[in-house]
């Protein structure tokens, strides 16, 4: 009778903490919900470890899931979709509370999101999007990618038109040649920041795409991308260069300088994502601006995950608030930067 009642204070303790907690950052007993009598399971399957942000992005997760109490199994696919779409399975066998996952490439996953589905657990989309009907998945929690493509172009425009490079300005009638560093093909953010860019680039005829290859969203191989382009005859003839994230970046402002260019200054170097790597170039003067693209999702998914699993309504997309810097404001806002 004693560990009878026992168990049931446990019990009445753990559920009234669950509505303190559930919806708050830093939640403490948020996963173990109203009804339950163990920890909320989310099974996770994240791209891998290619950048600072993907970095960033599971510290957050991992942190997050702590804070709210629930219980992470989280898995890391290496950069392939069939690990994720393994990692997915075995969630389902697991009877996990609810599935996130980032995808790597955006088709490919209509048939595992309806075994979710099937198998009635909840499914929360974070950071890339799919190719999928948006019945598919509950919640897509994530920036607006294409948007970021759209403000790097508005934000190399209003550059070259006022500062220019060691080849002059834009006096609306020289050519600007562009080289452009993809993210991982297939990828919703690469393919969505392209789409954006290229948007705001076809209201400027003077500007043009001479160059553009995948650097897979790392350093190694913006460096390995950028070399080939900076021993090409035209390598004087380019005046930016856009990449999809600052990793890329920052490999490609090795190779400028191994090929005795001033990054920055003969070539202006648009980024994305905001990571510490691209403060710190930017405080060098080797990188112009990055788009910020926030990483820092871990709280929204485990308030989602809760939300889910307690039946409450949620939005289907669930934007990331986010900004943009460059050399006026970069020293500033550095010693607040959380990844
Ligand atoms: C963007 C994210 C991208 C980052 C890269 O939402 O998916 O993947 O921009 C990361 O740094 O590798």
């Amino acid at each position: 009778m004693k560990k009878l009642l026992t168990v049931l204070l446990v019990l009445t303790v753990a559920s009234s903490l669950a509505f303190a907690g559930g919806g708050q950052q830093g939640g403490g007993s948020g996963g173990v919900t109203k009804g339950m009598d163990r920890k909320i399971v989310m099974g996770y399957s994240q791209i891998g470890a290619e950048s600072e942000w993907r970095t960033a992005c599971t510290n957050s997760v991992k942190a997050a899931a702590a804070d709210f109490n629930i219980e992470l199994i989280f898995s890391d696919a290496q950069q392939k979709q069939e690990n994720q779409l393994q990692a997915i399975r075995s969630f389902i066998r697991q009877k996990v509370d609810v599935i996130a996952f980032t995808p790597v490439v955006s088709t490919g996953w209509e048939a595992i999101l309806q075994e979710c589905k099937d198998a009635g657990i909840p499914t929360i989309c974070v950071d890339r999007t799919v190719e999928a009907p948006n019945t598919l998945y509950d919640v897509y929690i994530g920036s607006d990618i294409k948007a970021e493509g759209v403000k790097a172009a508005k934000w190399m425009v209003d550059y070259m038109k006022s500062t220019g490079n060691t080849r002059g300005k834009d006096d609306g009638n020289r050519t600007i040649n562009i080289v452009e560093l993809q993210g991982t093909v297939g990828s919703a953010a690469a393919t969505d920041r392209q789409i954006g860019f290229k948007e705001e680039l076809a209201k400027y005829p003077n500007y043009k795409i001479i160059k553009s290859q995948t650097g897979n969203f790392t350093r190694a191989e913006g460096l390995q991308v950028m070399e080939a382009w900076m021993k090409a005859p035209d390598a004087g003839e380019i005046d930016v260069l856009f990449a999809h994230n600052d990793d890329m970046a920052i490999g490609a402002i090795d190779a400028i300088k191994a090929a005795g260019k001033k990054p920055a200054t003969d070539i202006i170097i648009i980024s994305v994502d905001a990571v510490k790597g691209a403060f710190e170039a930017m405080l060098r003067k080797e990188l112009n601006a990055t788009i910020e693209c926030n990483p820092l999702l871990g709280p929204q998914i485990m308030e989602t995950g809760i939300k889910l699993v307690q039946k409450q309504p949620v939005q289907k997309w669930i934007p990331s608030i986010e900004g943009q810097y460059d050399w006026t404001t970069a020293e500033a806002a550095y010693p607040s930067r959380q990844y």
